[in-house]
């Protein structure tokens, strides 16, 4: 067993997945409050205007808003020692574009800060997870904008400033290689649909406009950074990607180029920006094929040089392959992801389950970065019984948070520098993907279901003792 003492043990949530009180307290409506429930096979479709008819899951979400001192207590109870939360942007900055910040909304995060300290758990806190002020998005089309910069960083500089001597460890952009693709225009950018109501998969594409407002986040990110570091030089301030590792299907060399060039695009881009501070040299040849000309200011290149991370965290669920011919199965239907591997299992939701592929995956990040990692996302999203004693028996979750702690331990053992592991979704919520509620990740089960029903009762489920053991032998007991 190599996990350090102080090894960063805990789970992670964001704002829009489990507060609700979306127009609580001056809480203006963000990106996702526009957002509707969906399915598997059902698309969530964005609203420009917010439609009675409709139901829309961040609205009430699991009402952590009201019972985040219980919840926090429950976390307290599996000994946390990190709390993964976002701020929700539009709580502090109701349009975005406020000259001065919400009070009611900062004193919120105080005391849930507050709450978190009092049983030795440090928050680690995510700038912006897909919450954008919606008036940034209909005013000024989100990040394609380059005014947004200056709103983000005044939000950013905002509670970096209120919350230094709470929070060490922030993350600026959830997920923010998503922009890399057609669908992270509106959650990642603040891009506006052409059409009114649309499905984020069917969105039209304008990829100048898609990797310019990219850019903007980019420099806002470093901006943050460089304003965090004066805040407070001991802030840790992280970069955050969706982390997709591909395998070549076979051994056909053109598999491994499309894994090059995917991996390159998707992952590394990201990452070298954030990271090394500069586009990497891939990218021109891209742009040039996609016709797309970044406009950098002349502030833009030392901005991004000073303004590099200091850890790398991602979320890593999955693997999938690439295959350079046709007509291959699909991990997700046509959702996203890639090709299937015939050697792993699946979830319920077609996410592939591939342990393996986490050790491989933190040995590249340590490889190509050379700096801290951070897991800040990883879990089993499933249907959890509740049976007839009340009990949950999620066994299927602890095999599958076991096999990924194992490799994260060999990792270590190996010599990866890894800080911490927060687990998706600790209490459940609302599922990101679909907007569902029995999408569950939790150790912690909440009574309500996909069309708003329940109790929004809290229940412990068998893996919540499994994973307070684990965090009170730091990753020895695992049985
Ligand atoms: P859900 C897709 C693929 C990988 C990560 O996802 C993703 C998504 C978006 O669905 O998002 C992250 O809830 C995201 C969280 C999200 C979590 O993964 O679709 O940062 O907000 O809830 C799990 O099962």
């Amino acid at each position: 067993m190599s996990f350090p003492k102080d090894f960063l043990w805990g789970g992670a949530t964001a704002a829009n997945q489990l507060e609700g009180a979306w127009n609580e307290d001056g809480k203006g409506d963000s990106i996702c409050d526009h957002m509707r429930g969906g399915s598997l096979t059902k698309q969530r479709v964005f609203d420009a205007e917010i439609n009675d008819d409709y139901y829309y899951p961040s609205h009430e979400a699991i009402d952590f808003y009201h019972r985040y001192r219980e919840d926090i207590q429950l976390f307290g109870e599996m000994g946390f020692k990190i709390l993964r939360v976002s701020i929700a942007w539009s709580r502090i900055f109701p349009n975005g574009d406020d000259a001065t910040p919400n009070e009611k909304g900062l004193a919120y995060y105080d005391d849930l800060f507050d709450e978190c300290l009092k049983y030795g758990i440090e928050p680690l806190v995510t700038l912006s997870h897909f919450e954008m002020p919606f008036h940034l998005v209909k005013t000024y089309n989100g990040f394609s904008d380059r005014r947004v910069i200056d709103f983000f960083v005044h939000y950013a500089t905002t509670v970096m400033n209120r919350y230094k001597d709470k929070v060490k460890y922030w993350l600026t952009f959830n997920e923010i290689n998503f922009a890399t693709m057609p669908f992270g225009a509106l959650n990642v950018l603040g891009i506006l649909p052409e059409q009114s109501s649309t499905d984020l998969f069917g969105m039209a594409d304008r990829p100048q406009e898609r990797f310019q407002a990219l850019h903007h986040v980019f420099v806002a990110s470093a901006r943050a950074v460089i304003e965090g570091h004066k805040i407070n030089p001991d802030f840790q301030i992280g970069c955050m990607l969706a982390q997709m590792t591909f395998y070549p299907l076979t051994p056909n060399p053109d598999d491994l180029l499309l894994v090059q060039d995917w991996t390159n695009i998707f992952d590394n881009f990201c990452g070298d920006v954030h990271v090394k501070g500069e586009y990497p040299w891939f990218m021109a040849d891209y742009f040039k094929k996609i016709g797309v000309e970044i406009v950098f200011e002349k502030e833009d290149v030392t901005l991004l040089k000073q303004g590099t991370v200091d850890f790398y965290s991602f979320s890593y669920y999955s693997t999938n392959c690439a295959s350079a011919e046709g007509g291959k199965e699909m991990s997700m239907g046509n959702l996203m992801g890639g090709v299937k591997n015939p050697y792993l299992e699946a979830s319920d939701w077609g996410w592939q389950i591939d342990p393996k592929g986490l050790l491989y995956t933190l040995n590249y990040l340590y490889d190509r970065y050379q700096v801290p990692l951070m897991v800040v996302e990883n879990g089993l999203g499933a249907v959890d019984v509740v049976e007839e004693d009340g009990s949950i028996q999620d066994d299927y979750r602890i095999d599958y948070l076991r096999s990924h702690i194992q490799m994260m331990d060999a990792a270590i053992e190996g010599g990866v520098p890894l800080l911490g592991y927060t687990m998706w979704g600790c209490i459940d919520l609302i599922s990101a993907g679909t907007g569902e509620m029995k999408k569950r990740y939790g150790f912690i089960y909440v009574d309500k279901d996909n069309d708003g029903t329940g109790t929004l009762e809290r229940k412990k489920k068998k893996s919540f003792d499994w994973y307070k053991q684990v965090i009170a032998s730091n990753g020895s007991c695992l049985e």
